[in-house]
């Protein structure tokens, strides 16, 4: 009733209705209905109240929305004009507009609708048979139809426009990020798993798979797990990996062991990485040990590849989305990689799927920074609008400071990505791309928890409020610097890149962003940002000599600051101030760049200089977490 009352009133209230045909998972009965029917007609009798307090109850209404986000975001549109070539532009626009309308309109709707229907499990049926089902709602099955519809993975692999189908594909993924009810996360695995079948040439067996993952038919559109933690560790993979894959005599696999978190339960299909037993039934241990393998979850009957479900997750966040502890007992599998190169094979997938989880926070900070952005047009406090509160408005400009950072690196690493998979990148722009990867993944992760606290201030006590949705956006943030390597294993595969390239990676970074630089250096009023940064990258370059005959030490304990440098550097000076050096930039453009700018942008070099990378500073650390004897 309250729904409707806001809804004569010209406000949709998705959540709201939502919970009203909620049927909460498979538990809701009559007697549940009737009562909700009584507790309806209470509320109905009380909306005759006395006319004083329904007008006031009117005005405490005034919900947060967000229109096509696709043509409410200046930023993106400004970063695609310029850069896509003006026929990709004009029909990429045309497709972006429609979905942006139908993301508002529909997909929005079934967004909520999968957070208030979390999946189900059913270990047993009435009759006391193993049936191990997952129970999704029809609102996150619809998602995965839309998925394919829209070409969310296929865009990728089509390549209808070159080295920009990646960079249009991770558009429509960040327009879709906030409005999926939690399917980014099986999409970023099926983009993962297709990347990693495309690496190894497509060969025969798996052919009918990638057509599958990257199939615009809902029909056969499948979505790909990652099965990777196991119960000794999520992040330390090579010791961590106890599954046993026994070959058979056709040459098929089946594997026996425990995988503690799978993401995305109900996807069709996986990769995981298991240790072939030798004849003697002996495992190689460590990296070297580890082969990558696919598998389909069920049969065509729909029977589990001899796998037991042990339970769902109780998750903080992403509750939308199944994630199970599962057993595998002779699962049959086929091994993709070659014997003992698991983790190398599988790098494609967790370098795609990091790039998902940049797009997920940078969405999540958009989405959230819009919301506060239309809250504060529509809140009165203190007699005014809180627009017209200058502290307020500082508060958002801050934010919205790191998304359009946060945003423009991601463009970066997409039209990388899109130019390495065309075989149209340079060294230099594949070094670049490993590089940036992880730095991007690592500090996007921190920024989306960080705007999502401060941006659910924004809306004072109501940011607080389950159906509001925003504790929902805000919980679901959190897992950004968790999986996919959290940010310490993200800041040591920053220094594996260094050294596996023996230290190419750096001179790429600082050849790229010594060319932007240049291009700014025109513009007058970026010039305090230049100066800026010229000094921090002298900075950095300063530390990396001196670290260079340091311990090993040195380099782990600065590696989150380092890596933070190199995000920060690089977004500012690279990406900020090339948007900002445009002919057609705006002030708004020149003003992010220089308070961008304005952070600090090294903070490697200030904490190496205060010490705090010696083996004192490690001792210290230590003293002062456990206490010192
Ligand atoms: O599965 C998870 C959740 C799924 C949900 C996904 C949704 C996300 C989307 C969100 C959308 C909103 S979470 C589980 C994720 N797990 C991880 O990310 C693992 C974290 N741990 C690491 O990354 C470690 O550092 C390991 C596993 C890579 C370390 O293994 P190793 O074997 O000790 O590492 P090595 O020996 O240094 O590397 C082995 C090989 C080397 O190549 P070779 O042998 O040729 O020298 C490395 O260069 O792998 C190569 N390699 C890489 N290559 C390792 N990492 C990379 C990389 N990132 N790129 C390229």
């Amino acid at each position: 009733s309250a729904t409707c009352k806001l809804q004569q009133s010209g406000h949709f209230l998705p959540w709201a209705s939502c919970q009203m045909l909620s049927i909460k998972g498979i538990n809701t009965t009559v007697g549940q209905e009737q009562q909700a029917s009584l507790k309806g007609k209470q509320v109905l009798e009380d909306l005759k109240m006395h006319p004083a307090r329904s007008e006031t109850e009117a005005l405490f209404h005034e919900q947060p929305e967000t229109g096509n986000q696709y043509l409410e975001d200046t930023l993106l549109r400004s970063y695609l004009k310029t850069h896509l070539p003006p026929k990709v532009l004009e029909e990429v626009h045309q497709d972006l507009e429609r979905f942006g309308n139908r993301l508002y309109t529909k997909i929005q709707p079934l967004s909520w609708e999968c957070e208030l229907n979390p999946p189900v499990f059913r270990q047993y049926d009435a009759w006391g048979q193993r049936v191990d089902h997952i129970y999704t709602c029809s609102a996150w099955r619809r998602m995965k139809e839309i998925s394919a519809e829209e070409g969310l993975v296929a865009e990728a692999y089509e390549r209808r426009y070159s080295n920009w189908s990646r960079l249009y594909q991770a558009v429509k993924l960040y327009l879709f990020s906030s409005s999926s009810g939690g399917f980014s996360c099986p999409l970023a695995m099926t983009d993962g798993a297709a990347k990693v079948i495309e690496s190894l040439g497509t060969p025969g067996s798996l052919k009918s798979a990638f057509d599958r993952l990257t199939s615009r038919d809902p029909q056969k559109f499948w979505t790909s797990g990652q099965w990777m933690t196991e119960r000794r560790g999520g992040s330390d993979v090579a010791n961590g990996t106890e599954t046993v894959a026994r070959k058979q005599a056709d040459g098929s696999y089946r594997l026996y062991g425990f995988k503690w978190f799978t993401s995305a339960a109900d996807s069709d299909m996986t990769l995981t990485l298991a240790r072939i037993a030798d004849a003697e039934g002996q495992c190689t241990q460590g990296s070297r040990g580890l082969s990558l393998f696919f598998l389909r979850v069920r049969d065509e009957e729909g029977k589990l590849n001899n796998i037991q479900v042990q339970r769902l997750k109780d998750k903080l966040g992403t509750r939308q989305m199944a994630t199970a502890e599962l057993w595998l007992q002779g699962a049959r599998a086929e091994l993709i990689s070659a014997e003992g190169r698991g983790v190398a094979a599988i790098s494609n997938m967790l370098n795609i799927t990091r790039i998902h989880n940049v797009i997920g926070a940078v969405a999540s900070m958009r989405r959230m920074i819009s919301l506060s952005r239309d809250y504060a047009r529509k809140r009165v406090a203190f007699g005014k609008l809180l627009k017209d509160h200058p502290l307020h408005m500082q508060t958002i400009a801050r934010m919205e400071v790191q998304v359009r950072g946060a945003f423009l690196l991601l463009m970066e690493i997409v039209r990388l990505l899109g130019l390495a998979e065309t075989n149209l990148a340079s060294e230099q722009e594949q070094l670049l791309l490993r590089l940036l990867v992880p730095v991007a993944k690592l500090y996007t992760g921190k920024q989306a928890s960080a705007v999502a606290v401060e941006a659910m201030e924004s809306f004072g006590g109501q940011g607080y409020m389950e159906d509001t949705g925003l504790p929902v956006i805000l919980r679901d943030s959190l897992v950004l610097s968790i999986w996919e390597g959290t940010t310490n294993i993200l800041s040591l595969d920053v220094l594996r890149s260094l050294v596996k390239s023996q230290g190419q990676v750096m001179a790429a970074f600082l050849s790229s962003v010594q060319k932007k630089l240049e291009l700014a250096s025109g513009t007058e009023e970026l010039s305090p940002a230049v100066q800026r940064t010229r000094e921090a990258i002298g900075r950095l370059q300063q530390f990396m000599a001196g670290a260079g005959s340091e311990q090993a030490l040195t380099m782990e304990l600065a590696a989150r600051d380092f890596s933070y440098s190199l995000a920060r550097i690089y977004t500012g000076r690279a990406l900020l101030m090339e948007h900002a050096a445009r002919p057609d930039a705006s002030s708004t453009d020149v003003c992010a760049a220089l308070r961008w700018c304005n952070q600090e942008l090294c903070p490697v070099a200030v904490e190496s200089a205060r010490g705090s990378y010696g083996g004192g500073a490690a001792l210290q650390d230590s003293a002062l977490v456990f206490g010192s004897s």
